[in-house]
């Protein structure tokens, strides 16, 4: 899965910008003084470069550049215009751990622009930078003009599986070390073959990538001038040990395994109950505090009646209280009685009442039966991620059972548990430096979210308020909050030029509001109209900022809708 031939595209990003970025275009064959060498000769220097390890901030063995090649507009598959490709490692300082591979494109018409893009999952597949931004309308970054990079975070292997934890250099690379190497190994680069440094660096990135996102911000605030962050796993400490307790409470517990037919009745009588408290019955829950209040409500037309029992796998139409019990940990998160880094005892639950389906790809067990090891499909995403992260990055015994592992009192566990959630984790507040040098920062954040609470996204950018104040905050942070928007998929997917937007602010300025764009997907079907997301957070709206629907979508042309 890891040839370098055949890497899968993982996240990407996109701008708009073109008709932005058309008159500050550098090209870098546009006539050029006499002498001075084409990208394509540079991009032939850089095959088989080396660079010491002096070039990268943090330990490393030096970079090996593996492969530099044009790659033709006209080139099989290539959307993205002539561009120079790069492949190189960043070698580790440990024998045994691998070495950080990346790739970097460089535009033959250079926007004077660079985008670093993240990862997902466990990462492990080097990230090519050449595909579009997910949720945009718009074309690829790179074929925008953008130098765009990304890399595999420090191993090799599926983003499921978590067996590099049992490397600390590795932990320390997937955590953030690989984002600061990997820049500075692609900003040397860069020089190199514009003879200049970018104007505007910026990063984007989702799920682990969003992490990544507010990782870069709060420990590099120098390097970004810009950041995207969606959807952003920034208690990883908290997701993961959540994911071990709902494992627990699905199989470690008699009958608390909750089947996808029974999951998908909570969610319609959540929608029921709450689609039209915003007003409009579209299927979209977009009011989720005033749903919230139903809640009681919502339980009590699912709960098993006292003629209810039997066999809880063979009923659908009723949740037991040990099923119930298992949906109220997603709902209650987690409390700690100890402090993770930067003082965190809180992983904020999910909207499990309000509107999140959970019998997805990502959601909860599909099956009865634990495998072992837990698979995401068969014993659910947050389930599996979890026990691969107690296993290897935690007890680091490989045959560890995680449905023993007490959360709340993990013993001999605690001091790791502490310091990985100081290594991985992205809790910190303190992004002094990066408010106070002009950075600015957009997040995308479903409320539906069945991977990534939206409440703990909520609750950190609250906590960036209480810490900066309202008006500090609202000068360099858009924070979009979408109903219907689960982890990649939902009832409403949106689409938006988040990049052009960011690009937009950084260089002329001009802060985003309310972002228009589509195709957008809403139940299932992709729709031409129009939608907007309005943004969350003015000075006016925060004391109610989860009571404001945050999208507005407005049909414009013929929707194939029913
Ligand atoms: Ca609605």
């Amino acid at each position: 899965m890891s040839a370098r031939g055949g890497r899968p595209r993982v996240v990407q990003a996109n701008a708009r910008a073109a008709l932005l970025l058309a008159s500050a275009m550098f090209s870098a064959d546009a006539p050029a003084a006499p002498n001075e060498p084409t990208l394509a000769t540079r991009c032939a220097e850089l095959a088989g470069l080396t660079l010491s390890a002096d070039a990268i901030a943090l330990p490393t063995h030096g970079v090996q550049i593996d492969t530099a090649e044009m790659i033709a507009a006209t080139a099989r598959n290539n959307q993205d215009g002539e561009f120079c490709r790069v492949t190189g490692s960043i070698k580790a300082v440990k024998a045994g751990t691998p070495d950080i591979r990346f790739d970097l494109n460089l535009p033959r018409r250079w926007n004077g622009r660079a985008l670093q893009v993240g990862g997902g999952g466990y990462d492990g597949i080097v990230v090519s930078g050449t595909g579009v931004m997910p949720f945009s309308p718009n074309r690829a970054p790179l074929a925008q003009g953008y130098a765009t990079f990304g890399d595999d975070s420090g191993h090799v292997g599926n983003p499921a599986f978590a067996e590099f934890g049992l490397l600390d250099e590795a932990v320390i690379n997937f955590g953030y070390a690989h984002l600061k190497k990997t820049h500075d190994a692609a900003l040397a680069l860069i020089q190199r073959a514009y003879g200049r440094p970018p104007e505007h660096m910026y990063f984007a990135g989702g799920s682990t990538g969003g992490r990544e996102g507010y990782t870069v911000m709060q420990r590099f605030p120098d390097d970004y001038d810009g950041v995207i962050a969606n959807s952003p796993a920034l208690n990883f400490s908290g997701v993961r040990l959540l994911g071990v307790k709902v494992g627990q409470a699905e199989y470690a517990t008699p009958g608390g395994f909750v089947p996808p037919a029974l999951l998908q009745r909570v969610y319609q009588r959540t929608l029921d109950i709450c689609d039209r408290l915003d007003g409009a019955a579209d299927g979209i829950v977009s009011d989720v505090a005033a749903c919230r209040s139903h809640e009681p409500e919502v339980i009590d037309a699912l709960r098993c009646g006292d003629a209810d029992d039997g066999d809880p796998s063979q009923r659908n139409d009723c949740l037991t209280g040990t099923q119930l019990a298992t949906l109220l940990v997603l709902r209650d998160g987690l409390s700690l009685p100890y402090a993770l880094a930067w003082g965190a005892t809180r992983y904020r639950g999910y909207n499990v009442f309000q509107g999140t389906q959970f019998n997805g790809m990502l959601g909860l067990a599909h099956s009865p039966v634990r495998q072992t090891p837990p698979t995401f499909v068969a014993n659910g995403y947050l389930f599996a991620q979890g026990d691969g992260y107690v296993r290897y990055f935690v007890a680091r015994d490989a045959a560890f059972d995680s449905q023993k592992f007490d959360v709340l009192a993990p013993g001999k566990y605690q001091r790791q548990v502490v310091a990985l959630s100081q290594t991985i984790g992205a809790m910190n507040t303190d992004l002094t430096r990066y408010i106070a040098r002009g950075g600015k920062m957009i997040t995308l954040q479903g409320l539906a979210d069945e991977v990534i609470s939206p409440n703990q996204t909520i609750a950190y950018h609250q906590a960036l308020i209480d810490r900066f104040g309202v008006d500090k905050v609202d000068a360099f942070m858009r924070l979009y909050m979408v109903p219907g928007f689960q982890h990649g998929s939902g009832a409403f997917i949106p689409s938006a030029d988040l990049l052009g937007a960011l690009d937009n602010w950084v260089t002329h300025g001009a802060s985003p509001e309310t972002l228009s764009g589509c195709g957008c997907t809403r139940r299932g079907q992709t729709f031409s109209g129009s939608a907007s997301l309005r943004r969350i957070a003015t000075a006016t709206e925060l004391p109610t900022i989860s009571t404001i629907p945050s999208i507005d979508i407005v049909l414009t042309d013929s929707p194939h809708i029913t």
